[in-house]
């Protein structure tokens, strides 16, 4: 059994996580201090977002020397210790592999752009103007705009689907390919034990870097053309063959528009060269795609959608496969926000959330701050967003669109990814405990009721909720290789599934509304079963009250 099939992941990000010396950013002691805190809580695996040299355009994801620490975040020796450290608590620690780009700093680029001859010149992708002077294609940026800039010293464009900031790599040509997978050797020979990796089907382009066709935007985001383009699996069969295969390695790709059969290619665990991927139906889920800007949009879901969507990808990758389970990031709203009901329901909605990803087949992730169940936030003023996506959005929502401030805040509160990147709150002392500095963001208002000293002292707080679902996914094999089956498929607002690995079923009843559910008639419980969790307190109820979550241990038709 590959070991991380059995293990849940904590993902870190680090600028928010603890600031130990007083310069408002988290860093690396920071995260070393609170190893306790993790593992007490309980994961396997610790995901830390990048750390790399950085000037921080994107957050760390515009690398700028993949071989340096961000001096923000401390140094190689503050690197070491803390994987000691990890290591020590018989914990792992898997980091963020961003090669689809690097920093415009990096001295790859400032060699590629210094001249058209450079032997660089080829790690990056460059296009004479089109006949207009203009970009040489109508491709958009995900952080608005094209996605080319013109480089005056040499005359050419070149190309970035992120910031101008992020040149993406040419994957294309071999020595690029070569020096990342030095690089990815470099960090697993320091002891990491497996690699995120961002964007990561967006290597191949194609081509001819065609056009968009019929688009209703000046600059659309041209995924048709960039995502599992014609040499992706032959680059990721390589980089398995130079380095993958000869470690024991977690690795999750996040490959954006991978459909549930395109996502065996990636994992299959015959012929597959990852671990697991991110996928991402379910985070598109709440999105207008016809809008000018679909992933700033709110739109109404239905449990139906949800429950089809994650059944379908429960069904494909059953011994096809493997699934990571998450519903936040540092790139989206906080889950209880946009899936549960952060105002009378939070805990309870946290907590069966939390209960889904933890009984669902596939590697749980929980995002830092879930574990308290932090919400989104709500800053009053665009000045307290830190995020250059937010601020690329207001810009050209504001005053090259003219929407009004409310409409655009408004969207911002609900979408922004700075809801996920509030300082992490510790205490209900200044600051949250954060630091002693003043914070690089504000942190969430609500930090004096919801900080992780207030979690750890109530026994029936989100935090002591998570302890005992990984204390349960530990304990259950079915949890981990069960076959997933839905019952009461139309249920306007109860999910349920079932777990079955030979004699043993685990059986999962989310209540996914506001309203006390009656108990299914038609859902009986086997002989001998016996529940296993539930976010309500020990008072029984036939009855399922709003955002109520239970999961039963039975035995299965085959006992
Ligand atoms: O995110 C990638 C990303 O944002 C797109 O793949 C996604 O399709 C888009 O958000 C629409 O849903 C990764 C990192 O997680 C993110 O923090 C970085 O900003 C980005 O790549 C660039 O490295």
């Amino acid at each position: 059994m590959s070991w991380w099939k059995q293990s849940v992941v904590y993902q870190i990000y680090p600028r928010s996580f603890k600031d130990t010396d007083g310069d408002g950013i988290g860093d690396l002691r920071g995260v070393t201090e609170q190893l306790d805190y993790l593992a007490r809580l309980g994961p396997d695996v610790l995901w830390l977002c990048p750390v790399y040299a950085s000037p921080n355009v994107d957050n760390g994801y515009d690398i700028s020397d993949y071989r340096a620490i961000m001096p923000e975040f401390g140094t190689m020796d503050d690197f070491r210790a803390l994987l000691a450290g990890v290591h020590e608590r018989g914990m792992r620690l898997i980091m963020d592999l961003v090669v689809n780009h690097t920093s415009d700093q990096h001295e790859w680029f400032r060699q590629a752009r210094s001249a058209r001859d450079n032997p660089h010149r080829e790690f990056y992708i460059w296009r004479p103007p089109a006949a207009d002077g203009g970009p040489p294609n109508n491709w958009g940026s995900h952080f608005g705009g094209s996605a080319w800039t013109l480089d005056e010293g040499t005359g050419e464009y070149y190309l970035h689907l992120f910031a101008p900031e992020q040149p993406d790599l040419n994957w294309a040509h071999p020595p690029v390919r070569q020096a990342v997978y030095d690089m990815m050797r470099f960090w697993v020979d320091l002891g990491i034990d497996g690699f995120r990796m961002d964007t990561i089907n967006m290597l191949s382009k194609h081509p001819d870097l065609p056009d968009v066709a019929l688009t209703s935007t000046p600059y659309p985001i041209a995924e048709e053309h960039f995502l599992n383009g014609p040499h992706l699996h032959e680059y990721l069969r390589e980089m398995k063959r130079e380095v993958l295969s000869h470690y024991d390695l977690l690795t999750v790709g996040e490959t954006p528009g991978v459909d549930p059969v395109q996502a065996t290619e990636f994992t299959h665990p015959d012929r597959g060269t990852l671990s697991m991927i991110f996928q991402f139906d379910h985070m598109r889920l709440d999105t207008d795609r016809t809008h000018w800007a679909p992933r700033w949009t709110s739109t109404p879901w239905t449990l139906a959608d949800l429950r089809a969507l994650l059944g379908r990808w429960q069904r494909e990758l059953h011994g096809r496969g493997w699934n990571s389970l998450y519903l936040s990031n540092h790139d989206v709203p906080r889950m209880v926000s946009r899936f549960g009901n952060d105002g009378p329901y939070r805990a309870e909605s946290a907590k069966l959330l939390a209960t889904l990803l933890f009984t669902l087949q596939g590697t749980p992730y929980i995002y830092q701050g879930d574990e308290l169940g932090m919400t989104n936030v709500h800053f009053a003023s665009i000045g307290d967003y830190r995020d250059v996506d937010a601020l690329n959005f207001y810009r050209e929502a504001r005053f090259d669109r003219q929407l009004d401030e409310a409409e655009v805040m408004a969207m911002i509160w609900r979408k922004s990814r700075d809801n996920a990147r509030t300082p992490f709150p510790w205490n209900a002392s200044a600051n949250g405990g954060f630091t002693t500095g003043v914070p690089w963001m504000p942190l969430n208002p609500n930090y004096p009721q919801i900080n992780a000293e207030e979690a750890q002292r109530d026994p029936a707080s989100v935090y002591a909720y998570y302890q005992q679902l990984i204390r349960m996914r530990r304990a259950h094999a079915a949890l981990v290789d069960g076959r997933y089956d839905a019952l009461l498929d139309d249920h306007p607002s109860l999910y349920v599934y079932t777990r079955t690995l030979g004699k043993t079923q685990v059986l999962t009843v989310l209540n996914f509304s506001t309203q006390t559910c009656a108990w299914p008639s038609d859902l009986a419980l086997r002989p001998g079963a016996q529940q296993l969790i539930g976010n309500y307190g020990p008072e029984p109820a036939l009855d399922l009250r709003p955002y109520e979550a239970r999961v039963y241990l039975q035995p299965s038709a085959a006992s």
